[in-house]
């Protein structure tokens, strides 16, 4: 029987600690924000014996049906964040527009994005999905947040996590010191540390992308596809396939076993599918503190100015050599197709 463990409490103080200057605000935060994945996880778990399962019959701002678990999940955030003072304004996957914090509560310093359930489709079949979030220090100067504080480049993130809903639940943050794991303990309802400084392989066992979209890509990035796989020379060694079509669980394995995740822009998604906000900035902030990297073909992600809350972004992620095999094959592939090239990775 282990007598001592480290809650994610315990971490996530003993690391704010060695700031003096810390006021304990994000600590607070994060600590707020492990409460809602607790809750979440809770509902996620009775799914299957309460009728919550399926479709609440609407559709978000993307279109996209939603599920009554997004609904949950969106909830139950909101309602762990905004009443505590430590955020001016919050963004959501779900919400057409920014959250504000309602007028009888006070304000913080900090701004939470985040994409409540992702991969929600797979919830029908009881496959695994996630919670994404970043947060970024307010931009604004007081008052209650406005869209400024929520379209800022990733490279300003102070944090970003996502918990993921598996065989067991994970929570998986950075603050720019490393990335840490901790899986929860259902019998005593704590998040324990399990993976404290998780460094990615830098060349990886899989590669994960959908594929019945490869006519739809271009030629650069089909080439770097069948690369990855073995099927040209100059590629890399060849790598396994594993596609859940969950971005957290597909990102999760890669980031512990070493791999490639890519969702590419094509004919019927020219700029991508995944959310340069909710999904892409913080994986890359992830990735790039686990020893990884994250682009979206040719540009850095975290360098990526949005311009809109909901903005969609081609993205290639996971252990270096991979990423830097695939942006190698898509420069030389612009190049010979006489597109202007933007600047390496
Ligand atoms: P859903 O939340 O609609 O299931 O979308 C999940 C997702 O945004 C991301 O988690 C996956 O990586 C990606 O979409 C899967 O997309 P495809 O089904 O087109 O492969």
């Amino acid at each position: 029987m282990q007598t001592s463990v480290t809650t994610i409490e315990r971490f996530i103080f003993d690391q704010e600690h060695r700031y003096p200057e810390a006021t304990g605000e994000l600590s607070n935060l994060l600590y707020d924000i492990a409460l809602a994945a607790k809750i979440i996880a809770a509902a996620i778990r009775r799914a299957g014996l309460v009728n919550i399962l399926g479709s609440a019959n609407n559709r978000n701002v993307q279109g996209e049906e939603q599920q009554k678990l997004d609904l949950i999940a969106n909830e139950t955030i909101k309602n762990c964040l905004n009443h505590t003072g430590r955020v001016c304004v919050m963004a959501s996957e779900e919400d057409e527009d920014i959250i504000p914090v309602p007028t009888e509560y006070p304000v913080g310093k900090y701004a939470v994005l985040y994409d409540p359930l992702d991969g929600s489709s797979n919830i029908d079949v009881n496959s695994a999905v996630g919670t994404i979030f970043s947060i970024y220090r307010r931009i604004s100067m007081e008052g209650r947040g406005t869209v400024s504080d929520v379209l800022q480049p990733g490279c300003k993130q102070v944090a970003a996590g996502y918990v993921m809903y598996g065989s067991s639940t994970m929570l998986v943050y950075t603050t720019g010191q490393g990335v840490h794991g901790f899986t929860l303990d259902p019998t005593i309802g704590e998040f324990l540390l399990s993976h404290p400084r998780i460094v990615t392989p830098r060349v990886g066992k899989y590669y994960s992308v959908n594929e019945s979209n490869f006519w739809r890509w271009d030629k650069g990035m089909q080439t770097a596809v069948r690369g990855l796989k073995g099927d040209i020379t100059d590629g890399v060694k060849p790598k396994n396939s594993r596609y859940i079509g969950s971005l957290v669980a597909d990102f999760h394995r890669n980031l512990i076993a070493g791999g490639i995740f890519l969702y590419p822009a094509d004919t019927r998604n020219p700029n991508g599918k995944l959310r340069l906000l909710y999904e892409a900035s913080p994986m890359a902030f992830i990735a790039e503190q686990a020893e990884g990297s994250a682009t979206d073909g040719l540009n850095r992600i975290l360098d990526i100015m949005p311009a809109a809350l909901h903005q969609r972004t081609p993205l290639v992620i996971g252990s270096r050599e991979d990423v830097g095999f695939v942006a190698d094959t898509l420069r030389i592939g612009a190049r010979s197709s006489g597109a202007t090239v933007q600047p390496a990775l």
